[in-house]
């Protein structure tokens, strides 16, 4: 899980010839920043702590926590084995189960509260870009979404039929995330709308920083509608905020109806699931029904949609959930600071001409 590893931190690509490096620092803080490729540059790491040094946290067996800084002479890690005897239902038949833990996930040779230590920096640092770039769409009444699943349920073939179906009546912006290629970009801009595509690396999630960069790029018209595809992966796009109104889970027919369960933390972070794939309901045991209320026992707030993207079954709901969210985000430009700034300055010339 890439918010306690630090392991979404390799190179980014973004096209057009910037890109951003995040660094993973030997005290566990995470350090990202983008440049051009046609200007020099030069950085330089600030701090204030001897080489090495990081503050340590320990959690004693009654409970109690201290914390004191400590300087690393050389690389040694220290393991601090844990043995939980809660009483899982599946731990009868000797199960082991690596989530129970406070950072309900494991790294060989790093503790508990470390890997906390190091969720709650990256995720703090991305919510900062997160929540500066939602501030922007909405100063923007632009309605953002961020497409989420595992590889292959059909984001790409969606985004196509949407923009076919969306594009001549409203202005639309794509950001393509991929660990390689830019083959999802070119079928984007294929349909005749700018799209742009981040490629990750070894990163196995899109971050609001990377997005924040795309946005810049992509110069999105007021009152449009933005679309993010992130890399194909159940697991990590869940942790991350990128500045959409809404996740969008795609769930394909083909996965079983039992994902919801399994990967629990991105059906909850959703707020709309498509259930996709339906025209090979008739060849498959799947249980579409079992699907929705398996997705409905960890979100029971989502809203499931049963579409196929290839044969547009279902499609007219989810274009009309799409035009609704735009013409939310539209009216709220008016109330945005930014547009009472600009009517001010509207009225003050008016009075002036009197
Ligand atoms: N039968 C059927 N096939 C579909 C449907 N939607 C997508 N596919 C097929 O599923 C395959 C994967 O589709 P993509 O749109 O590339 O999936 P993706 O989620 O964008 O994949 P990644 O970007 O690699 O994660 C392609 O062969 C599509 O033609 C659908 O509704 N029905
Ligand atoms: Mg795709």
């Amino acid at each position: 899980m890439c918010t306690v590893c630090g392991c979404g931190a390799g190179e980014v690509k973004i096209e057009g010839g910037a890109h951003a490096h995040a660094h993973v620092h030997a005290d566990g803080t995470v350090h990202v920043h983008a440049h051009d490729h046609d200007h020099a540059h030069d950085h330089t790491h600030d701090s204030t702590a001897p080489a090495g040094a990081h503050a340590h946290t320990h959690t004693h067996a009654d409970g109690s926590t201290h914390s004191h800084d400590h300087v690393h002479q050389g690389e040694h890690t220290h393991d601090h084995p844990h043995h939980h005897d809660h009483d899982h239902g599946h731990a009868a038949h000797g199960d082991l189960d690596y989530g129970s833990g406070p950072a309900r996930a494991h790294v060989p040779g790093m503790s508990q509260s470390r890997m906390v230590q190091i969720e709650q920096d990256i995720l703090s640092k991305n919510n900062a870009y997160a929540t500066a770039n939602r501030k922007w769409f909405d100063s923007r009444g632009i309605f953002a979404l961020n497409l989420v699943s595992s590889p292959g349920s059909g984001k790409t073939t969606l985004l196509c039929k949407t923009i076919e179906a969306l594009k001549a009546t409203l202005a639309i912006n794509v950001v393509e995330g991929d660990q390689q290629t830019a083959n999802d970009a070119e079928r984007i801009r294929a349909t005749g709308v700018p799209a742009l595509q981040i490629n990750t690396g070894k990163g196995c999630h899109l971050d609001g920083h990377m997005v924040g960069h795309a946005m810049e790029r992509l110069k999105p018209a007021e009152g449009s509608l933005f679309l993010i595809e992130n890399v194909g992966n159940l697991v990590c796009p869940a942790a991350f905020d990128l500045g959409e109104h809404h996740k969008v889970a795609i769930l394909s027919v083909t996965e079983g109806e039992d994902k919801p369960l399994k990967y629990p933390d991105m059906f909850a972070a959703a707020d709309v699931m498509l259930l996709n794939k339906c025209d090979l309901l008739p060849y498959l045991q799947f249980d579409a029904d079992l699907a929705e209320a398996n997705a409905r026992r960890v979100n029971p707030a989502l809203k499931v949609i049963r579409v196929s993207a290839t044969t547009g079954e279902g499609l007219a709901e989810w274009l009309d959930w799409i035009k609704a969210g735009v013409a939310v985000q539209q009216g709220k430009r008016e109330a945005t600071v930014d547009a009472l700034q600009r009517r001010i300055v509207e009225l003050e010339q008016q009075l002036a001409a009197r």
